[in-house]
This record gives C-alpha cells, structure tokens and sequence, in this order.
C-alpha cells in the first residue's frame, strides 16, 4: 500500500481526526485517485475496526472515534466525488432505517449518487416508515434508498415498505436497500426494487431504477 495510504489507514484506527482530514488533503494533492483514497485507505480502516471490535479489542468509544475521523476523511473527498454539473435524474429520499445510527456507508451512498445527478433528501438516521412517506409525499422523491448496519433494524426495512403499501404510494417510488449485512434474497423477500452491495453499484442500481 502507498504509504500515505498506509497513514490514512492508521489515522483511522487512532481515530486521529485531524491527522486523517490532513492526509487526505495530502493525497489528493499527490495525485492519488478519490477511490484509491476511499476504498484502500478510508474503507478498509472501517472494516479493520469492526473486526477489531468483534474480537474485543476496540469498543463502542473506539468505533465512534474511528468513525468520525472517517468522516472527515469523507468530508474532504466530497467535492471531487460529487459532480458539479448537476441535473437531477430523479430524486432519492436516502436514511438508515429506524433503530440504526450507522450512518457512513448511507452517507457515501448519499456523495455517490449526488455525483452521478441525482437530488438528494437526507433524512439522516433512525429514520421512521412515516419520514419516508412524508419525503415522497411533500417532496416528491421517486427513489427511496434504505441503509441498515443491524440485523436487528433489518426488519424496519420490510415495516417501511409494508406502510408505503398502506399509504396507497409503493406503485409510485422504487425502494433500494443496502448495507452489510444485507443480501439480494433479502432485499426480494421484503419486496425491494434492488440491493446493492456498495456505493459504486447503488448508482447503477439507482440509474436502472429510475
Ligand atoms: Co456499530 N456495529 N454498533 N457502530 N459498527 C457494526 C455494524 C457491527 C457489524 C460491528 C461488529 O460487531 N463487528 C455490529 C452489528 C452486528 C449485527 O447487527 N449483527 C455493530 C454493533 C453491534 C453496534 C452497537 C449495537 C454496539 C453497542 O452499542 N453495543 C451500536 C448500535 C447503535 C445503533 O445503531 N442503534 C453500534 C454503534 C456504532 C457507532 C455509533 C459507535 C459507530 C457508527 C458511527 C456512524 O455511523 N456515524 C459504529 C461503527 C463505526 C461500526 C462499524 C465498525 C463500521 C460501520 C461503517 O461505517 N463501515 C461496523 C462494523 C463493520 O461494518 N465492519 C459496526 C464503513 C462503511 C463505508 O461501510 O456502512 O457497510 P457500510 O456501507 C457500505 C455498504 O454496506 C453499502 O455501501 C457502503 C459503501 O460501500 N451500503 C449501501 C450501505 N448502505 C447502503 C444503502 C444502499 C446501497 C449500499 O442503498 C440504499
């Protein structure tokens, strides 16, 4: 690995905010690729720490620490993520479903579709069915896209698709789910439009959808 990689990575795993938002500025500017930034630096520490955490090294304060020097790292990376010549395709109402607080890989889904044109309603986390339903409602979004990180907030995606039903809306938006521990024959078993497994193929699935 490159190695202000390599220090990106680690910033991350210290949790060193302000050292990670650094290398990242010094990445770009050495030429290194968004991606490369992303998938090998930024991406790869999160998943580090949880095995860390499964395995009883790093705890709850740790993850958080973790996750907020990813998202500077992320806040950084933004602007060359997100286009800006932007005319929305359509418009997506995006949350990490109710119950769930991770919000990194919703958020990187969220930059990742900005840059492919699409308007974006970020309703954040610990998102409720009736939220959603209000976004297609009163802003008119015709894409909701659900995050879940627990298996056990897993089962409010199925609750939000089943009140878009009851409120006489399912025929008009398509529902994207994703997140780790989902997969395709889950997303069909809710009655999902798509799953996909990460933020690159959310856009594909997004453009399919819309
Ligand atoms: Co939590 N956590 N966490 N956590 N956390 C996990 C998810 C866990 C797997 C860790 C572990 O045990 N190995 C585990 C879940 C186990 C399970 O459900 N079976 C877990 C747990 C248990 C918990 C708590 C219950 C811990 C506790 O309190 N005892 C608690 C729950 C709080 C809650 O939500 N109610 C908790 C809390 C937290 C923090 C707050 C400390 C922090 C979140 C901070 C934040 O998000 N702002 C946190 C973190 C950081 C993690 C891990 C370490 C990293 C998650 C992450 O950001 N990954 C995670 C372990 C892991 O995933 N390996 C873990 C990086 C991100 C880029 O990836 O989110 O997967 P990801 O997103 C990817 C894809 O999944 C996909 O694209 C993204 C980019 O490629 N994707 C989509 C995601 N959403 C999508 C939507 C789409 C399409 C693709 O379309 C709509």
């Amino acid at each position: 690995m490159n190695t202000i990689v390599t220090e990106i990575y680690e910033s991350v795993l210290d949790g060193a905010q302000k050292v990670t938002a650094a290398k990242v500025t010094e990445a770009i500017e050495s030429g290194l690729t968004a991606e490369t930034i992303l998938n090998d630096g930024l991406v790869k520490a999160m998943a580090e720490v949880g095995r860390l955490f499964e395995e009883g090294e790093y705890f709850v304060p740790e993850m958080l620490i973790a996750a907020r020097a990813m998202q500077s790292g992320l806040t950084i990376l933004k602007p060359i993520l997100v286009a800006e010549d932007f005319k929305p395709i359509g418009k997506v109402a995006a949350g990490t479903v109710k119950g769930d607080l991770h919000d990194i890989g919703k958020n990187l889904v969220c930059m990742m579709l900005e840059g492919a044109s699409f308007e974006i309603v970020d309703l954040g986390t610990d998102v409720k069915p009736e939220q959603f339903i209000e976004a297609v409602r009163e802003q008119g979004c015709n894409i909701i896209a659900m995050s879940a990180l627990l298996t056990t907030t897993m089962p409010n995606m199925k609750a939000t698709i089943e009140a878009l039903k009851e409120a006489g809306l399912r025929d008009q938006v398509k529902v994207m789910v994703g997140g780790a521990p989902l997969t395709d024959s889950f997303a069909a078993e809710i009655g999902a439009d798509g799953y996909s497994p990460d933020a690159s193929q959310a856009v594909a699935l997004a453009r399919r959808l819309a």
